[in-house]
């Protein structure tokens, strides 16, 4: 019997370092009412959603650093932050259930690049980003250069990839298995592999990607834009494809993307790609945008019954060296 839903990625185009949150949250309410207007049950929002991507900045004032950051209630999580509550209200008066990214404060003050599965004002899932990409220094303070800090302001998550269900997606006896992963974790085989294997079906994923910055690619500083934007999207893209077909699931990217303050661009790429590791749906502009798909869940067993039917043909006995060891060990040069 299929299994059918209506999902949705929410683009959200530039924001300004200087962006008033309430702002911010006026866009993601409208994107959340035409979501509303075209039925949709689930919406992917981008990685720190309610704010400018700010580890590409040196920030010294603690002040402006911890402006970008939502405090979360003891209890409740993220749905009470106070920056933030109208936004998760609205998605419960509207009866749909979100996936949102957002620099965490826990209340003991630890810092962690988040997001939250929220279903009716409630936090069904939570997720902490495990690869933190960049470095704690900057490559220099000139305001033009485009670092990634997140060494600098985020903890390494400690959740683990935790798979989950999403009781409010249910069809007839049977709720959606859901993963979260943010930007920099699509780009490692060993998350998806571990949501894989508690048989997720909707891999969330919110990012993002800069469209230029060879210091950080380790790319040629004479490249041409448009190739480095074009090459940054094909990566995206691969990886997103190609990890939704090995684990048989579908996936929903959303992207924070478009020229903030005028000069720092990131990569669109927002889609949903189905369990055969095809592109379904995807944006057509560089902003604000609901990127909308029907799926059908059950399409998730042809992969999970035969090409990535795990227990019958992996075999864990000669995966040793993924979990011993971080780094490269070569073989030995032969004399
Ligand atoms: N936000 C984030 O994780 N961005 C990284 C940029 C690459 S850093 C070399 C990404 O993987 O898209």
């Amino acid at each position: 019997m299929p299994r059918p839903l209506r999902v949705a990625a929410a683009q959200v185009g530039r924001v300004d370092r200087s962006e008033p949150r309430a702002s911010v949250l006026a866009r993601l309410i409208t994107l959340l009412e035409e979501a509303d207007k075209q039925a949709v049950k689930l919406v992917v929002f981008p990685e720190t959603t309610f704010t400018t991507f700010f580890p590409r900045y040196l920030i010294t004032d603690d002040v402006e650093l911890n402006s970008f950051f939502e405090n979360e209630d003891a209890v409740t999580g993220i749905v009470d932050a106070p920056n933030v509550k109208p936004f998760f209200d609205k998605a419960a008066q509207l009866g749909i259930d979100v996936v949102v990214g957002y620099a965490e404060k826990t209340p003991d003050g630890v810092p962690y690049n988040t997001a939250s599965y929220v279903s009716g004002r409630r936090v069904v899932s939570k997720y902490r980003k495990v690869h933190l990409p960049g470095a704690f220094e900057p490559f220099n303070d000139h305001p033009d250069t485009t670092n990634q800090l997140e060494k600098r302001y985020f903890k390494p998550g400690d959740l683990g990839f935790q798979a989950f269900r999403a009781p409010s997606l249910r069809h007839e006896v049977k709720s959606p298995i859901i993963g979260m992963l943010i930007c920099n974790d699509r780009r490692w085989a060993e998350g998806w592999r571990c949501y894989g294997l508690q048989g997720a079906e909707i891999m969330c994923i919110g990012y993002n990607t800069v469209a230029w910055a060879p210091e950080l690619w380790g790319a040629d500083p004479n490249m041409d834009r448009d190739f480095a934007r074009q090459d940054a999207l094909f990566h995206h893209k691969l990886v997103c494809q190609a990890h939704a077909y090995t684990n048989a699931m579908f996936c929903i990217t959303a992207a924070r993307c478009g020229w903030d303050d005028g000069k720092f661009e990131l990569i669109t790429g927002s889609m949903v790609v189905d369990p055969e590791g095809h592109i379904i749906a995807e944006n057509k502009t560089d902003g604000d945008e609901l990127v909308v798909a029907d799926i059908d869940l059950d399409a998730c067993l042809q992969g999970k019954a035969r090409t990535f039917a795990f227990e019958k043909h992996r075999r864990p006995e000669h995966y040793g060296v993924i979990v011993e060891r971080a780094g490269v060990v070569e073989p030995p040069e032969v004399i």
